[in-house]
C-alpha cells in the first residue's frame, strides 16, 4: 500500500489510505462476533446546499477518535451515518430551482459523503440511512402508527404560528420572538387543523429519568425547565350573578387572603358571556391586540401590563368579597387554568398590573419586617384570618385542605411542556398512514377486525365545514405510503400542504385490510373491503426522521422490522452520542419521548436513547464572533484539508482546546501542527525513503525514553477515555520532541508511537504504520499496553551534604542502603574535600532524598 517516497505527501497519503479503507471495508462492523459492542453516535447532518461546516467535522472528528480508539482496544465499534435530508429548505430550493426535491436531495448527500470521506471519517458506509428513503421512512410511519394507537397522536384545530413568508406553520420552537427561526420571517396566529402528539402524556417519565442519565448538567437543567413541573392547586371562584365559577392554578394557595382581583386570559371561553355591554367594545379590542403577540412577548416581566376590566366580579371562596374579573394578556390560555387569582402584594406581575389600574395592594406574607412590595420570598401569615401565624408551607397545607373539604379545589400538577405540534403543510416530508373516511366506513372496517391491533381506544376524528371524519390508520403492513409525485411544491397559501394536488392519491377508493388505493375518479373497484377516502394533506415535521435514527443504524437493511430484537438487544443504545448543545431541548426531547413509546410496546431493551450525552462547543471565526455569513468568517474545511491534509485539520481541531470548549479559529496554529507531522515523518522515514537510521533493533532503549513512552501511552489512553484530545496530543508532542533529541531508539518505540496517534491522525499513521513493516490496517490494534513496571524510574536523585551543606548528588538504585549510598558519596571529589582529614561523627539518611554526613 506504502509508497517509498521520502516526502509527507499528504494528499497522495490521503486519498491512497481512504481509498484502502473502501476497497477493504475496513470499518464495516460485524453483527455476528463475540466481542464487546461499542457505538459512538454523531448527530447527523441535515445534507445542505452550502455543504460541510466547519463545526461539522470538529465533532465528528472527536467521535471518530472514539471509534477508532475503541476499534483498536479490541472492541466492536458502531459509527455510522446518515442523512436527516427531509425539511424546509430542500422543498424551498425545488421551488426555486424548478427541480424536485428528491433529485437536489440525492446531489446533496452524494456532495456530503465525498465531503466527509475526504476527512477520513472511519464510519461504516454501508449502514448509510437517508430519512427521505422509503425503506427508512416506512419504520417511521410504523412508530407514528405505535402512537396513534395508543391514543398519543390526535387532531385538533389550534391556533398555530403561521409564517407567511415560508407559507407554513411552525412549531413555538421554531419560532424566535415572533419571527421564524429560520429565515427570521414574521409569524401571526393563524388557526389550522393539526396532528397532535401527546408528549405531555409523558411528562413525568420525562423528568424523573434526566436523574438515570449521564449528560451535561447544563442540558438536563434545559429539559427540566422545558418541561416546566409546578406543584399548586386549582381553586374555584363563584361569579357574582352567574351560574359559572372561574377555576384558577395558582403555586400559592397561602396567599389566598391576598387575591384582590381576577384575570382571565383574553381567550378564555367565559370572557364573552362575562363581558357586560359596557365594556364590550374595549375587550374585543383587547382581545384583538392580544391575538398578534407571542407568548414570550405576553408574559415579558419587562413589558408594561395592559388589560381591560370585563364589568363582572367574582366571589372569594374564603370571605365571600366580591373582587372584580379583568382580562389580561399576561395571563396565558395554555397554561393552567387560563385563569388566576392576582396576589398584587406577593407576585411582580400582579403588582405591575395593580399599580397601573389602581387595584387593593393586601400583603399576607411578613417576612423579617424590612421587605418591601412585592415580597416574593417565604415567611408568616397575616391579615388572613384563621391563618395568621402560620408558616407559608403549613398555609399552603391548610388552605388547600379548606378547599378541598368546601368542593372547591385540590392540589395539582402542572407542566409547561405543551403536546407537541406535528404536521407541516409542507411536500417535503413524511406523509401520515391514514386515511381519512366516513364514521359509516370507519365502523365498517372496526367491525371487519382487520386494523384491531392498530386502532385507538377513540377514534381520532375532526369536523369541519363539510362533516366529520375519521382517520383509519393504514395497515402496517402496506408501508412505505409513498410521497406522491406533484408537480409543483409551492405550498397553496391557504394552509393546505402541495399534496393537496396530487389529485388521485388524495381523493381515493381506499382497501382497508391491505392498504390498497385507486384513484376516485376511476369507477369503484369490486369488494366490501374498497370505500372511499381522502388522505391527509400534512406531513410530517423533520424532526420525526431524527427521532429514531440511532435505531436504525443498528440493522439497517432489516425489511421486515425497524430493527431486528437481536440487534436492539446487542446495541442497546449509544455508548456515546456526540453533537451541538443547540439540541438539547427539541431533538433531545422528542427522541426520548418515542423512545419511551418504543419501550412501553416492548420494541426497545431500555428507557432511554442516550446514556452519555457530550456537546462539542461552539467554534468561533477568526475574530471571535459566531461563524455567520453576514459575518463572512466561514472557515471552509474542504479548503484546509486541500490545503494541510485533512490529518491537519483533525489534530488542528482537536488542538484548539477542550472539544467541550467555545473557542475561536486560528490559522496561525495551523502552521504548529503541520510541523508536528512533518516531524513524525522525519523521525520515521529517512532520507531514502527506507526507515530512518535512527531506528535500530539493536539499539538498547535508555530508561528515560521507555519511561517517557510508558508514560504517553498511559495519558493518551486516559486522555481518549475522557475525551481530552488537546492534552493528549501535546503528550505526544512531547515524546517526538524526546525521539527527536534522541541519538536513536527501538523499531517498537517508534510502532508504539505511531498506534497512538492513529485514532486522531489515521492517514500518516498508516502510511508510517505500513512503512514500518506492518501488512495490515492500524485501525485494528492492538492499542499499546503500559508497561507498569516503566512507568517510573527505579532510580532516584540523592543529595549528598556535608554539615549540612550541599556537596553534590547522584542517580541511585532504589533498593540502596545508607552504606551503599555513603560508598558512594564518599567517591564525590567534593565530598572528598571536604571529610579528608576529618572524623565522621555522624551520618543522617533520609531514605530516597539526602544523605548527610556530620565530620569535624
Ligand atoms: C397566585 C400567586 C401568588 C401566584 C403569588 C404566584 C405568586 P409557575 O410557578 O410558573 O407554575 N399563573 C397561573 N396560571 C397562569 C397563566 N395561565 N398565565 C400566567 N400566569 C399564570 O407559575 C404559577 C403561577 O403563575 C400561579 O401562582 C399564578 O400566579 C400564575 F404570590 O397564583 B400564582
Amino acid at each position: 500500500m506504502a509508497s517509498n517516497s521520502p516526502e509527507y505527501n499528504f494528499s497522495e497519503i490521503e486519498s491512497n489510505w481512504q481509498q484502502y479503507w473502501e476497497d477493504r471495508k475496513t470499518f464495516a462492523t460485524s453483527s455476528k462476533t463475540s466481542k464487546e459492542k461499542y457505538y459512538v453516535l454523531s448527530m447527523f447532518p441535515y445534507p445542505s446546499g452550502t455543504g460541510l461546516h466547519i463545526g461539522h467535522p470538529l465533532g465528528y472528528t472527536g467521535a471518530d477518535i472514539l471509534a477508532r480508539y475503541q476499534r483498536a482496544r479490541g472492541k466492536n465499534v458502531l459509527h455510522p451515518i446518515g442523512w436527516d435530508a427531509f425539511g424546509l429548505p430542500t422543498e424551498q430550493y425545488a421551488i426555486k430551482t424548478g427541480r424536485h426535491p428528491r433529485q437536489t436531495s440525492i446531489e446533496r448527500i452524494a456532495h456530503f459523503r465525498n465531503q466527509l470521506r475526504s476527512v477520513g471519517f472511519s464510519y461504516d458506509y454501508d449502514r448509510e440511512v437517508d430519512t427521505t428513503d422509503s425503506n427508512y421512512y416506512r419504520w417511521t410511519q410504523f412508530i407514528f402508527l405505535q402512537l396513534f394507537k395508543r391514543g398519543l397522536a390526535y387532531v385538533d384545530k389550534r391556533p398555530v404560528w403561521w409564517c407567511e413568508e415560508l407559507k407554513t406553520v411552525l412549531a413555538n420552537e421554531e419560532v424566535i420572538d415572533g419571527r421564524s427561526e429560520r429565515g427570521n420571517y414574521p409569524v401571526v396566529r393563524r388557526s389550522l387543523r393539526q396532528w397532535v402528539l401527546r408528549i405531555t402524556a409523558y411528562a413525568e417519565r420525562l423528568l424523573e429519568d434526566l436523574k438515570d442519565i449521564n449528560w451535561p448538567e447544563s442540558t438536563k437543567k434545559m429539559q427540566l425547565e422545558w418541561i416546566g413541573k409546578s406543584v399548586g392547586a386549582t381553586a374555584c371562584f363563584a361569579l357574582d350573578g352567574f351560574d359559572e365559577t372561574i377555576e384558577i392554578y395558582t403555586t400559592r394557595p397561602d396567599t389566598l387572603l391576598g387575591a384582590t382581583y381576577m384575570v382571565l386570559s383574553p381567550e378564555h371561553p367565559l370572557v364573552p358571556k362575562i363581558t357586560s355591554e359596557d365594556n364590550r367594545d374595549a375587550v374585543s379590542k383587547y382581545i384583538e391586540s392580544a391575538a398578534a403577540k407571542s407568548d414570550l412577548e405576553r408574559t415579558d416581566l419587562a413589558k408594561d401590563k395592559t388589560g381591560v376590566f370585563t364589568g363582572s366580579f367574582a366571589l372569594h371562596p374564603l370571605t365571600g368579597d366580591k373582587i372584580p374579573v379583568w382580562i389580561a394578556d399576561y395571563v396565558l390560555i395554555s397554561y393552567g387554568t387560563g385563569a388566576i387569582m392576582a396576589v398584587p402584594a406577593h407576585d411582580t406581575r400582579d403588582f405591575e398590573f395593580a399599580e397601573q389600574f389602581n387595584l387593593p395592594i393586601v400583603q399576607v406574607i411578613k417576612g423579617d419586617g424590612t421587605e418591601s412590595l412585592p415580597y416574593i420570598g417565604d415567611g408568616t401569615l397575616i391579615n388572613s384570618d384563621e391563618y395568621n401565624g402560620l408558616s407559608w408551607q403549613e398555609a399552603k397545607k391548610k388552605i388547600t385542605t379548606k378547599l378541598k373539604e368546601a368542593g372547591s379545589g385540590e392540589e395539582s400538577t402542572q407542566y409547561k411542556l405543551r403536546d407537541w405540534l406535528f404536521s407541516r403543510q409542507r411536500y417535503w416530508g413524511e406523509p401520515f398512514p391514514v386515511a381519512w373516511v366516513s364514521r359509516e366506513d370507519y365502523d365498517k372496517a372496526v367491525e371487519s377486525g382487520d386494523l384491531a391491533d392498530w386502532l385507538p381506544k377513540e377514534p381520532v376524528a375532526y369536523t369541519d365545514e363539510s362533516g366529520t371524519l375519521y382517520a383509519l390508520p393504514v395497515p402496517p403492513k402496506s408501508l412505505p405510503l409513498e410521497l406522491p409525485n406533484v408537480e409543483s411544491y409551492e405550498p397553496a397559501g391557504t394552509g393546505e400542504s402541495p399534496l393537496k394536488k396530487a389529485d388521485d392519491w388524495m381523493e381515493i377508493w381506499y382497501q382497508f385490510e391491505t392498504g390498497e388505493f385507486l384513484p376516485a375518479r376511476q369507477e369503484k373497484p369490486e369488494g366490501e373491503k374498497w370505500i372511499r377516502a381522502s388522505r391527509e394533506t400534512n406531513t410530517m415535521p423533520q424532526w420525526a426522521g431524527s427521532c429514531w435514527y440511532y435505531l436504525r443504524y443498528m440493522d439497517p437493511k432489516n425489511s421486515t422490522q425497524l430493527a431486528s430484537k437481536e440487534a436492539l438487544e446487542y446495541w442497546k443504545t449509544p455508548d456515546m452520542y456526540i453533537g451541538g448543545s443547540e439540541h438539547a431541548v427539541l431533538h433531545l426531547l422528542y427522541s426520548r419521548f418515542w423512545h419511551k413509546v418504543l419501550f412501553d410496546e416492548g420494541l426497545v431493551p431500555n428507557k432511554e436513547p442516550f446514556s452519555h450525552l457530550f456537546h462539542q462547543g461552539m467554534l468561533l471565526g477568526e475574530d471571535g464572533k459566531k461563524i455567520s455569513k453576514s459575518a463572512g468568517n466561514g472557515i471552509d474545511p474542504v479548503e484546509v484539508v486541500n490545503q494541510y491534509g485533512a490529518d491537519t485539520l483533525r489534530l488542528y481541531l482537536m488542538f484548539l482546546g477542550p472539544l467541550e470548549a467555545r473557542k475561536p479559529w486560528n490559522s496561525k496554529g495551523i502552521g504548529g501542527i503541520n510541523r508536528f507531522l512533518n516531524k513524525t515523518w522525519r523521525e520515521i522515514v529517512g532520507r531514502d525513503g527506507n526507515l530512518s537510521p535512527k531506528i535500530r533493533d539493536d539499539h538498547q532503549e535508555s530508561e528515560e525514553t521507555e519511561i517517557l513512552l510508558n508514560q504517553t501511552i498511559e495519558k493518551v489512553s486516559q486522555d481518549l477515555d475522557k475525551l481530552s484530545f488537546n492534552t493528549a496530543i501535546s503528550q505526544l508532542m512531547i515524546l517526538i520532541n524526546h525521539l527527536h533529541a534522541s541519538d536513536a531508539f527501538r523499531l517498537t518505540t517508534a510502532k508504539k508511537f505511531v498506534q497512538l496517534l492513529a485514532p486522531m491522525a489515521p492517514h500518516i499513521s498508516e502510511e508510517l504504520w505500513s512503512r514500518l513493516g506492518e501488512s495490515h490496517s492500524v485501525a485494528w490494534g492492538p492499542w499499546p499496553d503500559v508497561d507498569n513496571s516503566k512507568l517510573v524510574s527505579d532510580e532516584v536523585k540523592i543529595v549528598f551534604q556535608v554539615n549540612g551543606k550541599f556537596r553534590g548528588q547522584s542517580l541511585i538504585p532504589k533498593s540502596s542502603t545508607e552504606e551503599d549510598v555513603l560508598a558512594i558519596a564518599k567517591k564525590e571529589p567534593r565530598v572528598i574535600a571536604q571529610i579528608e582529614g576529618k572524623t565522621i561523627r555522624k551520618v543522617v539518611f533520609v531514605p530516597g532524598k539526602i544523605l548527610n554526613i556530620v565530620a569535624n
